[in-house]
């Protein structure tokens, strides 16, 4: 009360508020007036912005806080009521008609999408040091993942236009969540590199504020342990992407300019827009609603499980159920064994990689009830079993994936599964706990998300007539992964698997020891050799023909050891880089028609 002058009478208001949600000890070691006076100013500051990034308030996250706890306290299972069954979605098998046919309607339609990426995780599981949408996605190029989203991106809207000719050039929006663990180097890196040859004015970034601690069951806010006069507070999770959106209007911005779809996507996937033409296919053909992209998942793997969850009251849902609470889910609903693998050898729930598409209308709709909030919840680590207190603060926390639990039984919710090794290549996991997998799941480490790279497409270059080598196994940071032949290409280059098919003929191979690099959209190979490393580079106005017997000295791959800090983190988490011997290098830096003969 001494110090109430200090205060303007906003947060006089709020003051009182806190003092009547039980949360007074945030005053009780105040000084006198005179003293520190400006860090009592601060720390009001702090609890506006509390207050209001939050939807309801502080009052309602104390509230909601308080039940969350009480629930977690008497072990309340959060699908009381619900038995868990395998859900049926769409299949899609790469490269077969099915397949071909949802890439050239998704294509088609991707001008009326906005791509929204949530990147505002530390990833405090990889541990590395930077943001990770900056590190590599393969280091060939060197290309980090958010310039290979943003290129994918433009080469979508490119082809999508191709395909629609005579329509409007549309710019597909471009959203990224960011927070303050992220936001500043985030803006650095896109103003660094020009954007990545976006507009500058195609991107928005809305960042995410950080939700208060709670120090005890009764939901008293935790004080800053580095500072008495702050809030201590922590992420709130990838979920408050859709209140942002909400809030920032961009949704209704993108209706009146007749969008029809949102995706949402992750952080570190070098190979989900492999995925991305064909599964918004899937969305336009069968109008769904929500539409989350699957791959087959091994038992505990860290990925969620879709599932259908059907209530005693007749309620269902499809739904993530997240990896830490399928075990326990299955357990207490008749399968004694949890979450193990079924006779194909995979979890029988197909595994959530959060890549999801949601129609607009239908989005906003939804919206306008809940102004984006999901449901949250707590997971307080206790100090024993009584569940009196926590070994540290915990907070609340909400998944954007959790966004269909308030959907009306009419929403049309589905799925699409794809081959992982065409969709999903996460890189997650430091190599440390990485080499520490099950063997036979997978690592989700910078290792093997580049590995899946050149996997992939290895792969697909053989479905298109390619004659590419079988892989080596080969260990790195101690994880043993397939070293297939390192291919790379743009988005522009082959986008789609009829692109691609269109841009290779004749008799082409390609062998083990091999690298190649394909940096222009109209390069065209055509009876090629490769038994080295090639990289090709032309300009759009320039259509190149590729071919003949190409054999140097290569680039090897070198092993380097993670904890030799002598090598750039980016490179020694890999466990490998590129000695570069020798290649063949080709730029065309001229429009016209060229053949590159070897
Ligand atoms: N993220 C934010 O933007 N803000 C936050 O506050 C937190 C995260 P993680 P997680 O596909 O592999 C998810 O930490 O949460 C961003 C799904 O819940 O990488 O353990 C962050 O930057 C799970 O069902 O993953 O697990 C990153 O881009 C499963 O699908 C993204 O959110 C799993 O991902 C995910 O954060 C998966």
């Amino acid at each position: 009360h001494k110090n109430l002058h200090l205060l303007s009478p906003q947060q006089v208001e709020l003051a009182e508020m806190l003092v009547e949600k039980g949360q007074s000890h945030l005053f009780e070691h105040w000084p006198e007036p005179g003293v520190d006076d400006g860090e009592k100013k601060a720390f009001f500051d702090q609890v506006a912005r509390l207050n209001s990034s939050y939807p309801g308030g502080l009052a309602s996250y104390i509230k909601i806080a308080r039940e969350l706890l009480a629930d977690s306290k008497a072990g309340k299972n959060p699908f009381d009521g619900f038995t868990p069954s395998v859900p049926t979605g769409e299949n899609l098998s790469h490269g077969d008609e099915n397949f071909i046919k949802f890439e050239e309607a998704g294509v088609k339609e991707a001008q009326n999408a906005a791509f929204v990426l949530v990147a505002g995780g530390l990833g405090e599981r990889l541990g590395y040091n930077g943001i990770k949408v900056a590190l590599p996605f393969e280091t060939i190029t060197g290309t980090c993942f958010l310039q290979n989203y943003i290129e994918s991106v433009l080469a979508l809207q490119e082809a999508s236009y191709r395909m629609t000719q005579g329509g409007q050039k549309k710019e597909i929006p471009f959203v990224i969540m960011t927070s303050d663990d992220t936001h500043a180097r985030t803006v650095e890196l896109l103003e660094s590199h020009s954007y990545f040859g976006m507009k500058p004015t195609q991107v928005k970034l809305l960042k995410q504020e950080k939700v208060a601690c709670l120090e005890d069951n009764d939901a008293r806010l935790a004080l800053d342990p580095q500072n008495k006069f702050r809030v201590q507070t922590k992420p709130h999770g990838h979920g408050d992407v859709h209140s942002l959106l909400y809030s920032s209007g961009l949704l209704y911005e993108w209706r009146d300019a007749g969008l029809r779809w949102v995706l949402f996507f992750q952080d570190t996937n070098g190979l989900l827009f492999k995925a991305i033409p064909a599964s918004i296919g899937v969305s336009a053909t069968k109008g769904y609603h929500v539409n989350s992209l699957a791959v087959p998942r091994k038992a505990k793997e860290a990925i969620g499980g879709i599932t259908k969850l059907t209530h005693t009251d007749g309620r269902s849902m499809v739904i993530n159920v997240e990896y830490n609470q399928l075990d326990p889910l299955l357990r207490a609903t008749g399968f004694p064994d949890g979450d193990v693998n079924c006779e194909t050898g995979y979890s029988p729930f197909p595994g959530n990689i959060n890549q999801l598409i949601l129609e607009l209308d239908a989005y906003i709709e939804e919206l306008k009830k809940t102004g984006g909030g999901i449901k949250e919840f707590v997971n307080p680590k206790y100090k024993d079993a009584s569940k009196t207190s926590f070994k540290s603060s915990t907070r609340l926390e909400c998944m954007m994936q959790d966004y269909p639990k308030t959907l009306p039984p009419s929403a049309r919710v589905g799925f699409t599964v794809m081959d992982t090794w065409l969709a999903y290549a996460p890189v997650k996991n430091n190599p440390e706990d990485a080499a520490k997998v099950p063997k036979g799941n997978p690592y989700h480490s910078a290792t093997s998300g580049e590995m899946a790279i050149y996997r992939a497409n290895s792969l697909i270059l053989r479905k298109a007539g390619v004659q590419v080598d079988n892989p080596v196994n080969e260990v790195f940071n101690g994880q043993e992964v397939e070293v297939w032949p390192r291919i790379v290409w743009k988005p522009t280059w082959g986008l789609t698997f009829a692109d691609i098919r269109s841009k290779v003929s004749g008799n082409c191979s390609i062998t083990q020891r091999s690298t190649l690099a394909i940096k222009g959209q109209n390069i065209f190979v055509k009876d090629l050799f490769l038994d080295g490393a090639l990289m090709i580079d032309s300009i759009d106005e320039a259509e190149v023909k590729v071919g003949g017997s190409v054999q140097n000295k290569g680039w090897i791959l070198e092993k380097v050891d993670y904890k030799d800090t002598s090598v750039p983190e980016e490179i020694r988490i890999r466990g490998f880089r590129f000695k570069k011997i020798e290649q063949l290098e080709k730029h065309c830096t001229e429009p016209g028609k060229f053949e590159l003969k070897a």
